[in-house]
């Protein structure tokens, strides 16, 4: 067998030197893979973190792409499988705890609108989000996975409206991906701060949680700038 010792075995080798119920969060401050680490942090999950520095563009390295061939945060691995895409991980994390009562069960009535509206970040918001960033026209209606920029908003504002939470009284692993989505995309200027919006961005922010992770990438995002 031949022996490989470059930077991807050694990524490799010590991820699985920990404890093999432990997970391991592919990570970078202040990005996308913040709503990863404060979902294993309302879960209880046993987790060590991979800190990747992308201010010095650690995620286009080979020993990254071998863990995620996009370059991107977050990624999950936990015992043998790997695991990229926040819809992906917000799934997957909440169903491997189920103890913590983040996912309705798959006999709960809640389960298919759980899941309807976690797809609906990955399939409609974020390609209606990137479109607006880039001042880009969507495509025609018939074509566009989220019909209009202001249909696809709307249906999420109707949905809102039954809160607390995006399934109304019961908060799920569904509003730590939306919590962290309206925060920085109402940041951007790319959603306008509705009132429902800014309401339940709060909700979700001021949570212990996310109070704890937002401090601790405010520090590591310092770090990675000051080495950069
Ligand atoms: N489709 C991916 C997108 C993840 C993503 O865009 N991550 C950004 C951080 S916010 C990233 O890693 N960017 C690094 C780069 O492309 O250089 C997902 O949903 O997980």
């Amino acid at each position: 067998m031949e022996r490989y010792d470059g930077p991807i075995a050694t990524l490799l080798k010590e991820t699985a030197m920990t404890d093999p119920n432990r997970l391991t969060l592919f990570y970078s401050p202040q990005t996308r893979a913040t709503g990863a680490r404060a979902l294993l942090e309302e879960l209880g999950a046993p987790y060590d973190l991979h800190v990747l520095n992308m201010k010095s563009g650690e995620q286009r390295e080979p020993a990254y792409l071998a863990i995620n061939p996009l370059g991107k945060v977050p990624a999950i691995r936990y015992r043998d499988a790997l695991v990229t895409e926040q819809v992906a991980i917000t799934i997957y994390l909440a169903d491997l705890f189920p103890q913590a009562g983040l996912t309705p069960a798959l006999n709960d009535p809640l389960r298919g609108p759980y899941l309807r509206w976690i797809a609906y970040y990955g399939s409609s918001f974020e390609p209606a989000v990137v479109d607006r960033f880039m001042q880009r026209e969507a495509a025609p209606i018939a074509m566009s996975p989220y019909a209009d920029y202001d249909t696809m908003l709307g249906a999420l504002e109707a949905q809102l409206a039954n809160g607390p939470y995006l399934l109304g009284d019961r908060f799920t692993a569904a509003d730590v991906l939306w919590g962290m989505a309206f925060n920085w995309t109402m940041t951007f200027g790319l959603v306008p701060k509705k009132d429902v919006f800014v309401r339940y961005a709060e909700r979700i922010m001021s949570r212990p949680v996310f109070q704890r992770v937002s401090a601790a990438d405010t520090e590591m995002a310092a770090a990675h700038a000051a080495k950069a």
